[in-house]
This record gives structure tokens, C-alpha cells and sequence, in this order.
């Protein structure tokens, strides 16, 4: 009896016999995950979880379909936040429930990209919920794929909006109760109630067969953004092996037998449209758009000044009331005019007058990465409490203008220069 006993792998082997077997990496996956210390080589995701599946579908369609150079991922809060340590594309990360929004921005600068929502069912059907019904009736024409796992997976399983009735989270100890949490979220459904969008389908992660559906929706949702057809909605039931605290195999039949009679697989919207060319307001210089050209032949048309620096950056900060806002503007609109790069960030607090108001203006001869300045050139500090914060982050050689008329006598700052001057 015991020489019959075969092992794990022998059983492995004979059960591929006459198979190749055959491992690969999708090209829009990096060769190397670089992350931290020990973690290099390998994904930040918990054994089983459905976001790997999803990412390699995904990777796969793109570059089937020869879009990585043109495809532009927007990632999310949640699990699947450090999307981008594995895709070789473009790739911005946003707040959390923005990725619609986000997504909306790129691709109208940019509308010959593919750009992807990726999401999760906290971050798409709770926090981001008006986010992706407003994009969806636009008819943005992204392609967004929404991961439902039915709870919050990154910060340790509290109830979603996808969370079936009865289900227990470490909000919702009992089980979810609809006279007390509601029903769950049906997000494509939903989605396909409204006019503009032009597909939505709903996949599962829960078996060998779904998955190669799945594959078929995220190829079918990435090519009709391809042609410029419309909004494209993909929402792919995914098992949460950790959080759920059920073995992958075990989660992935959960999937199967739990998730997918409350959330029914179908195409629930395939419109045949046309597709019709981007209406995208033609590009015209700013200064042209917003009316500031100066007039022929004025002093402003001609007066170009020679500018020494590549990117000069301004803080200004005070009292809210002061001007501080204003005063970038201004600074940022001098910029437009002399045919520089300008940004301009405010930030100031829930009261109108009084409370602490800064700005960041940047003036560059290249396009601006950020509008956040971390250490200005330039200062305007309009009180004492703006100068004191804001004066050690100024630039080695930098400048602060102080609105007063002296400095006081405890305030030293060697790595800049200060000019006082009751403004
Ligand atoms: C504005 C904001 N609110 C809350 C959080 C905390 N937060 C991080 S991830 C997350 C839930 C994500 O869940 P889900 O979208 O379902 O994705 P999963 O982790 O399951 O993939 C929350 C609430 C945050 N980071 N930012
Ligand atoms: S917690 Fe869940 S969703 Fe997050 S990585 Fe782990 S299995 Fe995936």
C-alpha cells in the first residue's frame, strides 16, 4: 500500500502529462516589482485575493490589444492603492472615490488615451458614490473597473455598501440588517439605468469559466473606449480571502454560491453606437480664453522680460481678508502674460476672514509637475504667525517680504534674506 502512496507533485506531474506547461508575464506588467526591502518580486496582495486575477486580465487586454503605451491607470484608495507598482502604463493615484473624476480630467486633456477607473466597492459605492454616477451620465468615455468584494478590504473589513444582507463585518457584528444598514448597492444596475453609458457587464472571479468571461468583458469594455464610443462599466465580483476569513478556495466558491445569486451575471447594457469624435473644446492660448490679450501695439503686447530663473516659486500667506489669494492671482495672471507656465493653489480654512490663508503660485519656463511648493523662492509673509511657520521652508538664498515694519528681535533666519514692509 504504502509504495502506491504518491506525492503532491508526482500527482502534479502525471496529472500534466502530455501538457506544456507554460508561465507568463504580461508585457504591461513591470519586469520587477520594486518594493521595499523583502517585499521586492513580489505583489502586496494577500494570497487568493481577487485584484491579481483582475490586474492580470487587465494587463492582458491591453496588451492584446497593443494600448500600453497609450494607457494611462488611475488607481484608488483601497487594497489595490500601489496599482502601480506592477503596471508598466501611465499611472496616477488619487483620493479616495475620485477616480472617476480623476479619470474625467485625464482623458479630457488628453482624450487619444485609454485611461482606466479602477475601484473598489467602498471606494466606487460609498465614499466615490457621486463621483461615478456623474461621470457615467456624462458619458465619459473611460473605462472603469470596479472590484466588489462586498466589505472594505484595506482597513479591515468594515461593511460597504455591497455587503449582502446577513453578512457579518466588523461594522455590522450581526449581519447586515436592511431596517437598519439598507440594502445593498446593485452599482451596475444602477449604472445602466442612466442613457449615456455604452456597456455594462457584471463578472465573477469565482471559477475557471467566469474568469475567462471576465476576460472577455474587460477585452469588449477596453476596446469601446478604443474606438471612442462611450463609458464603458465593468463590476467584477472578487473573493476577499482575508477579510472574509475563508481559504481562496473556499472564498472563490463563495463567490460562486453567495455573491453571485445576489448579484446576477449579465450584460446589462451594449449599445450599438456610433462612435462620434471627442467634443473637446478646440485649444486656444489662456491668456486668449480668459480675455487678458493685450491690445496691439499696447506697452503689455510688447514687454517681454528676459527671466533668469527655469521655475520661480511664490508663498504668500496671512490672515484670510488680507488679499493673500488675490495677490496670487495677480501674480499667476503676470505670469500668463509673459508667456510663462503658471499654477496656482490656494488653501485656506472654513472662515471667510481671519483664519490662517495661504498660496502657492509657480512661474516656469517648462510644464509644472506640481503646484505644491514645498521651499519657495519667495515668501510674502503678511503676519507674524505666516512668517514664523512658513520662513524655514524658504529656499537656501531665498527671499521673505514681511508685512512690517521691523523684525522682531527673536527671529533669526540665516538661510534667507527679509525685507520688511508695512503693506
Ligand atoms: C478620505 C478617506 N476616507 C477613508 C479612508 C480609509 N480607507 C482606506 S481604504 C478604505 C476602504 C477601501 O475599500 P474598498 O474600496 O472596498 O477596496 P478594497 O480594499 O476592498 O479593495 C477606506 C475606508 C481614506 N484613506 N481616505
Ligand atoms: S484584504 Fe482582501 S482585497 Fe485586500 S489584498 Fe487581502 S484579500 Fe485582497
Amino acid at each position: 500500500m504504502a509504495a502506491e502512496l504518491k506525492s503532491d507533485v508526482q500527482e502534479a506531474e502525471l496529472l500534466l502529462e502530455g501538457y506544456e506547461c507554460i508561465h507568463s508575464k504580461s508585457e504591461v506588467f513591470y519586469d520587477k516589482y520594486e518594493r521595499k526591502n523583502d517585499l521586492q518580486g513580489q505583489t502586496h496582495y494577500c494570497p487568493g485575493c481577487g485584484h491579481g486575477v483582475a490586474h492580470k486580465l487587465i494587463s492582458e487586454a491591453i496588451e492584446e490589444l497593443g494600448l500600453q503605451d497609450k494607457t494611462i491607470f488611475v488607481s484608488p484608495v483601497g487594497c489595490s492603492v500601489f496599482a502601480y507598482y506592477y503596471f508598466d502604463t501611465g499611472n496616477v493615484q488619487v483620493a479616495h472615490g475620485r477616480a472617476p473624476a480623476g479619470a474625467t480630467g485625464v482623458k479630457r486633456t488628453c482624450p487619444d488615451k485609454i485611461v482606466i477607473s479602477y475601484q473598489g466597492d467602498g471606494d466606487l459605492a460609498a465614499i466615490g458614490t457621486a463621483e461615478i454616477i456623474h461621470a457615467a451620465n456624462r458619458g465619459e468615455k473611460i473605462t472603469v473597473f470596479f472590484v466588489n468584494n462586498a466589505i472594505y478590504g484595506m482597513t479591515g473589513g468594515q461593511m460597504a455598501p455591497t455587503t449582502l444582507v446577513g453578512q457579518k463585518s466588523t461594522t455590522s457584528p450581526w449581519g447586515r440588517r436592511p431596517g437598519n444598514e439598507g440594502f445593498p448597492l446593485h452599482m451596475a444596475e444602477l449604472i445602466a439605468t442612466l442613457e449615456a453609458p455604452v456597456y455594462v457587464e457584471r463578472v465573477a472571479l469565482s471559477d475557471n469559466k467566469n474568469i475567462m468571461k471576465a476576460r472577455r468583458a474587460v477585452r469588449k469594455a477596453l476596446e469601446i473606449q478604443r474606438d471612442g464610443v462611450g463609458f464603458s462599466f465593468v463590476e467584477i465580483l472578487s473573493p476577499c480571502p482575508t477579510i472574509w476569513a475563508k481559504d481562496p478556495v473556499v472564498a472563490r466558491k463563495w463567490v460562486a454560491e453567495t455573491m453571485v445569486p445576489a448579484f446576477p451575471l449579465n450584460v446589462f447594457r451594449d449599445k450599438k453606437v456610433e462612435p462620434v469624435a471627442a467634443n473637446v473644446p478646440p485649444i486656444r492660448p489662456v491668456e486668449e480664453v480668459l480675455e487678458i490679450t493685450a491690445k496691439e501695439g499696447s506697452a503689455s503686447s510688447t514687454t517681454k522680460h528676459a527671466h533668469h530663473f527655469k521655475e520661480f516659486s511664490i508663498k504668500v500667506a496671512g490672515f484670510g481678508g488680507q488679499g493673500v489669494l488675490l495677490l496670487g492671482q495677480l501674480l499667476t495672471e503676470m505670469g500668463m502674460r509673459e508667456g510663462l507656465e503658471v499654477s496656482w493653489l490656494p488653501s485656506y480654512g472654513p472662515e471667510m476672514r481671519s483664519g490662517s490663508a495661504h498660496c502657492h503660485v509657480c512661474l516656469s519656463k517648462e510644464r509644472i509637475g506640481s503646484p505644491l511648493i514645498s521651499h519657495p523662492d519667495v515668501l510674502i509673509a503678511m503676519n507674524e504667525i505666516s512668517l514664523r511657520k512658513f520662513a524655514p521652508q524658504v529656499a537656501a538664498g531665498g527671499l521673505i517680504l514681511y508685512n512690517q515694519e521691523r523684525l522682531h528681535a527673536d527671529f533669526a533666519l540665516p538661510q534667507a534674506r527679509v525685507i520688511c514692509m508695512p503693506a
